[in-house]
């Protein structure tokens, strides 16, 4: 193609060329779209310039400043972490953790932060703008958090990516620094247990495509529930780092269900499973100073290996609970770059930085660089605005409803849907009153959704604790509470509440044995002979695991992909927003492939509701129709 763009070009044809013609001339290395991805797009842009995007206030789109990014430095990338695990194993790289005299730490800007602050909606895009920058600059991290979660899922659902097109990516130009996912041990990335081969299958593709330390959890702490994902996580070569998720507060004697003792003996159990680093796991934020640093102490006695800590900022009390973790020889924090930190998110790490100035254990830091890398991420979130959480200030009322940073916005959004926003303060106090019913649960993903419905039925049908026990029989519960109760996602410590199961379950027997070993194994032959009937690429294992986890999330994106291509090379403006009429763009569809588009006008509707949309696609003129459905 390039051949025929030059000899095609009029300055070559009239023979007015010189030497420096190509260079001078980059229309050349514009190519004519192969496999129409140029008009998949317009019918992208159309249809979002003329109908927005979902979840997104339909506004014009808004102008914004240039991005603050960081300059890369033509210097080759400083070696971090990534090399010790792949010289020395997982084993030596536990013993280079224990070495270090600083704590170190993990960034979760690119997983947590922002599913927490802006559920889950930052897109490759943006991450891949500012990977270089910051494998350059933040080489002395332990990892970066950048996978898993609920992350995988909203890549397919709203931000119509392809989750292991992302990790692939960013692991190509951040070869330095570990790459940290999390992972819901059976239930993987999804929100139900899955078959043990599923399990399996997901670790071995996720460590191919660049995943090298697992953060496995499991909803209940239910060790049994995350033996298969360990055992595939070392099988693998990879680190396997197992959580155990706090919850109640061990300061408080009358929450005697987990005091120390609890976490000690789980934690000895998590040991003699096989993880290489133990983590602990606070998605809501409930550890407080002090009992961050009782618990770290008792851990560091009671285990031999590192300690990784993770928090939730929303009390506003982190900072100080990981220095008093840090004080008691935590190995290991859990932080954001300051612009998407705090509240639901992880605390700041440029303030961590500072706050432990004069400290031993101060991390190692190149403190102007994370302010830099702040700024990138300060005007990127302005793109993000409709997807912001609700929580402007610090909440220090976690405590009391102990719901999971991630969680606090999503459900506020589906109480909205309800209609119940009024009702929001009632929502939290009958969450932490469901907990209590459920027998005082760890409450985390999926088990805090599995609250929060049952809180919302409550709340939206005016039922109170009485109402359930005295007319639960005739009550429909929510599917997810009746899963619970089944024991399909696993077994609560001291187990399920038994006067409440037999309501809820009318009759129907609970299981007692880990749902994976009661699954057919997943077949995925047969999956990826389904797919190839509609994908129109070659079908890889990736996707076939990602339709066994979510068949109906995998299809819908298949469709779209077939129907606008590949959406994740615009920019996120765009992406959101559409064009504005006589904008011009320029998207790189590929390494060298560039596509000018400009908008040229937008017709008034047709009398059957639709609009044609004039652009320009490379300089030529082209239509598409959209139907207008304000
Ligand atoms: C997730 O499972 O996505 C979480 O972040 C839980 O804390
Ligand atoms: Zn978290």
């Amino acid at each position: 193609p390039f051949l025929h763009n030059v000899v095609e070009h009029p300055d070559f044809l009239s023979g007015n060329y010189y030497t420096s013609f190509i260079d001078t001339s980059p229309e050349l290395f514009i190519f004519s779209p192969p496999q129409d991805r140029g008009t998949k797009l317009l019918n992208y842009l159309a249809e979002i310039t003329v109908n927005g995007a979902e979840g997104v206030t339909k506004r014009p789109k808004p102008g914004f400043p240039p991005l603050r990014l960081p300059q890369t430095p033509q210097t080759p990338l400083p070696s971090g972490t990534k090399q010790i695990l792949d010289s020395r194993g997982p084993e030596g790289l536990v013993t280079w953790i224990k070495e270090q005299k600083e704590v170190l730490l993990t960034d979760t800007t690119l997983r947590d932060a922002h599913q927490s602050l802006l559920a889950t909606r930052m897109r490759s895009y943006d991450m891949l703008n500012a990977i270089t920058p910051m494998a350059h600059g933040m080489p002395n991290l332990f990892s970066l958090e950048m996978w898993g979660g609920a992350t995988f899922d909203v890549a397919y659902r709203f931000l119509k990516e392809d989750p292991w097109k992302r990790l692939e990516a960013l692991r190509a130009q951040a070869p330095n620094v570990l790459f940290q996912m999390l992972l819901r041990a059976s239930n993987a990335v999804g929100y139900t247990n899955y078959p043990d081969n599923v399990i399996r299958a997901f670790v071995d593709q996720a460590a191919e495509a660049g995943i090298d330390v697992f953060r496995i959890f499991d909803s209940l702490n239910w060790l049994e529930g995350m033996t298969v994902a360990i055992d595939a996580v070392r099988k693998s070569g990879k680190v396997a780092e197992v959580a155990l998720c706090y919850t109640g507060d061990i300061l408080d004697p009358a929450r005697s269900k987990y005091d120390l003792s609890y976490y000690i003996k789980l934690a000895k159990e998590v040991e003699q499973a096989g993880a290489h680093i133990l983590a602990i796991k606070d998605m809501a934020g409930l550890l407080k100073p002090e009992a961050a640093y009782q618990l770290v102490s008792a851990l560091k006695e009671a285990v031999e290996l590192p300690i990784h800590l993770h928090m939730h900022d929303t009390s506003g009390n982190g900072i100080y609970a990981y220095a008093r973790a840090i004080d008691a020889g935590v190995d290991i924090v859990d932080t954001a770059l300051s612009s998407l930190s705090g509240m639901s998110s992880q605390p700041s790490g440029n303030s961590l930085y500072y706050a432990l100035q004069g400290h031993p254990r101060q991390p190692k830091a190149d403190i102007r660089k994370l302010h830099e890398l702040s700024h990138y991420w300060e005007d990127v979130r302005a793109y993000y605005r409709d997807f912001e959480s609700s929580l402007f200030f610090p909440n220090p009322e976690v405590y009391l409803h102990e719901m999971p940073g991630g969680q606090y916005s999503n459900l506020r959004q589906q109480a909205k849907a309800l209609g119940l926003e009024s009702q929001w303060d009632k929502v939290k106090e009958v969450y932490r009153q469901v907990n209590d019913m459920f027998g005082d649960i760890t409450k985390v993903t999926p088990s805090s959704k599995i609250v929060g419905d049952m809180a919302l039925f409550m709340v939206e049908n005016n039922l109170t604790e009485e109402d359930i026990y005295a007319s639960g029989s005739s009550l429909d519960f929510p599917n997810s509470v009746v899963e619970f109760f089944s024991g399909q996602i696993g077994q609560p410590y001291q187990g399920f509440p038994q006067k409440l199961q037999r309501i809820v379950l009318k009759g129907k027997e609970p299981l007692t044995k880990r749902p994976g070993e009661l699954l057919p194994d997943a077949n995925f032959t047969q999956i990826q002979e389904t797919l190839a009937n509609t994908m129109q690429r070659p079908v890889t294992m990736k996707d076939a695991l990602a339709y066994a986890l979510y068949p109906q999330v995998f299809s819908a994106w298949n469709s779209f992909v077939n129907s606008y291509g590949d959406v994740s090379v615009l920019d996120t403006p765009t992406f959101f927003h559409g064009l504005q009429l006589r904008e011009e763009i320029r998207v790189d569809i590929e390494e060298g492939k560039m596509l000018v588009i400009k908008l040229i006008s937008i017709e008034d509707p047709r009398p059957d509701g639709t609009r044609i949309v004039q652009f320009e696609l490379n300089g030529m003129p082209r239509e598409v129709v959209v139907k207008d459905k304000s």
